[in-house]
């Protein structure tokens, strides 16, 4: 992309249409207008870039309205996770939340049967509302950087669904956020994948290749307020790596050693997809003291991991959805937002995601999970096989269309009590069919070529922890001499057995 990109925007003039200066009012104003039961399209994706005065000033409202006997609940959809502000704000008074999440109380709720969830695939949320197969969407609340004389909106620091809510959503609010970097504008490549039969093949053959433009577009006439704010993006600082961590970034830094060795993957590796959280992050910094070079990222989430490899040199270019990154990354990022110029662009999440441009660029993805069973599927999202953690996110999106699936996870959790190697997953999100490799602090399972009770007895030996080897052996052992069939031998009575034992006494032992 073009590094000679000269901006619009000043920080002191971030309205620049003069009909919608007029449209200006406080956050309480705006939340008037937000009708009970109404549906919201918010921007906003793993804590960047999410409204933060309405949703806000809209619980204040809605628990006054229930205070005086009125009903009022709303609908929350977002591009992915996004911050106390909204989702906590929100968790008591939502009746639908989707696509994603990870706040502790919408969570509880989630699990207390008090929200319905929907847990979607990233990259199906836009096509899924521009068909109107999730129903009518009233209001889109959108972050801004800042609006142009011609109405079109400068994003802040996530893409997410925003030009999906703007497109469908019969009404806009706005906040413009003077805290975000003005130098933001020229980051963002804004492209809308057209409805079948009108559907076109979307031209991107490389991670840095610009194909939309650097904004959002509206039509004027259907923003009906716009909120000035002034206030960060809140993410949490990463844990920095711990041993485990550590073991598994160098697993997958030897496997793709290995790789290039064997020259199935180039010198400088394919683009990598890596998920969220502190795994993550601890493999991007193996990845980052590593000797590879001219790596590229097609991602979802750019985190503090990603950044310091662009920094050092080691990554050339990163394309995501959003930035995720710690207070830290966060101000370091605006201070130095020149030297990312060129470097990274941000997309709306069903490009980020589309299984298209992740089969044609060969994406290497690296996703964290809850458990995998000894055959290689694998659950992300549910414990015990019915509490919601956060939700499939975007691992799906890159899991079926990886150049290489790869899964990783301490062996164990709760200080030995869960085995993450189990006979069958109590929940399934990505199957055996999507996963490639699975990665422990034990070690790596390169799963390709394998026959079930081959990977199984991989599995077991490579990643298990040697705690569980034994039973993991056993169960398999007498599976193959009991099953119906020698495919994929279970015990039908046994195979959630260990799950039943950790709810019945704390312990899979
Ligand atoms: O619990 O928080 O109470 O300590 O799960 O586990 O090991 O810290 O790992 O933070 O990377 O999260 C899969 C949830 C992993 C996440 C998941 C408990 C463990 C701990 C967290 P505590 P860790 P992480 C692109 C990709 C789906 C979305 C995705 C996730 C907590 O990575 O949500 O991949 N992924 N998106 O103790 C019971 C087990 C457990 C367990 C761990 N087997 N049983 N509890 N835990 N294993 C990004 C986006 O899509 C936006």
């Amino acid at each position: 992309m073009s590094t000679t990109f000269t901006p619009s925007l000043t920080h002191e003039n971030r309205i620049q249409h003069a009909g919608l200066r007029q449209k200006v009012m406080d956050a309480n104003a705006a939340a008037a207008l937000v009708a009970p039961g109404a549906v919201l399209g918010v921007s906003g994706f793993t804590g960047s870039g999410y409204p933060k005065a309405l949703p806000q000033a809209l619980a204040r409202r809605i628990e006054a309205e229930r205070a005086a006997g009125r009903e009022f609940d709303v609908g929350v959809w977002t591009g992915a996770s996004t911050a106390p502000e909204l989702d906590g704000a929100l968790a008591s008074a939502m009746r639908q939340r989707l696509p994603y999440q990870s706040d502790p109380t919408v969570r509880r709720q989630i699990n207390a049967g008090a929200i319905n969830y929907i847990d979607m695939h990233l990259s199906h949320v836009a096509p899924m509302v521009q068909a109107g197969f999730l129903g009518a969407l009233d209001i889109a609340v959108i972050e801004v950087a800042g609006i142009l004389p011609d109405g079109r909106l400068v994003p802040t620091t996530s893409v997410g669904n925003n030009q999906a809510w703007l497109d469908s959503a019969k009404h806009v609010i706005l906040e413009v956020n003077q805290w975000q970097s003005v130098a933001l504008e020229g980051m963002h490549d804004i492209y809308r994948i057209a409805l079948p039969p009108a559907r076109q093949p979307i031209p991107l053959t490389a991670p840095g290749q610009c194909i939309g433009e650097p904004y959002l577009r509206c039509a004027p006439e259907k923003i009906i307020a716009i909120i000035e704010t002034d206030a960060t993006d809140r993410n949490s600082p990463f844990k920095a790596p711990d041993a485990d961590s550590q073991r598994i970034a160098g697993h997958i830094i030897e496997f793709f050693q290995n790789e290039v060795r064997q020259a199935r993957l180039p010198a400088n590796l394919l683009p990598l997809q890596s998920g969220v959280g502190n795994i993550a992050n601890a493999v991007l910094a193996g990845l980052n003291e590593s000797h590879f070079e001219g790596m590229s990222a097609y991602t979802e989430v750019l985190q503090d991991g990603m950044l310091r490899m662009i920094e050092s040199g080691a990554l050339s270019f990163a394309s995501a959805t959003a930035l995720s990154l710690s207070p830290e990354a966060t101000a370091f990022f605006n201070q130095n937002i020149e030297k990312f110029r060129g470097r990274v662009l941000l997309r709306p999440q069903d490009v980020s995601n589309h299984p298209e441009i992740i089969r044609r660029l060969g994406v290497l993805a690296m996703n964290a999970m809850i458990e995998a069973d000894m055959y290689g599927n694998v659950n992300s999202t549910h414990v015990m096989g019915s509490a919601m953690m956060n939700g499939i996110g975007g691992s799906g999106d890159f899991a079926r269309n990886a150049y290489i699936s790869m899964f990783m996870s301490p062996s164990t959790a709760k200080g030995g009590a869960i085995s993450c190697i189990v006979p069958m997953v109590s929940h399934t999100d990505h199957t055996e069919h999507d996963v490639q490799v699975l990665v422990t602090e034990q070690g790596l399972a390169d799963l390709r070529g394998l026959a079930p009770v081959q990977r199984a007895r991989l599995i077991i030996e490579k990643c298990a922890h040697p705690d569980y080897r034994d039973a993991l052996r056993d169960y398999l052992n007498d599976a193959q001499k009991t099953a119906n069939g020698q495919h994929t031998p279970h015990i039908m009575g046994e195979s959630l057995a260990w799950h039943r034992r950790f709810l019945q006494t704390g312990s899979m032992k």
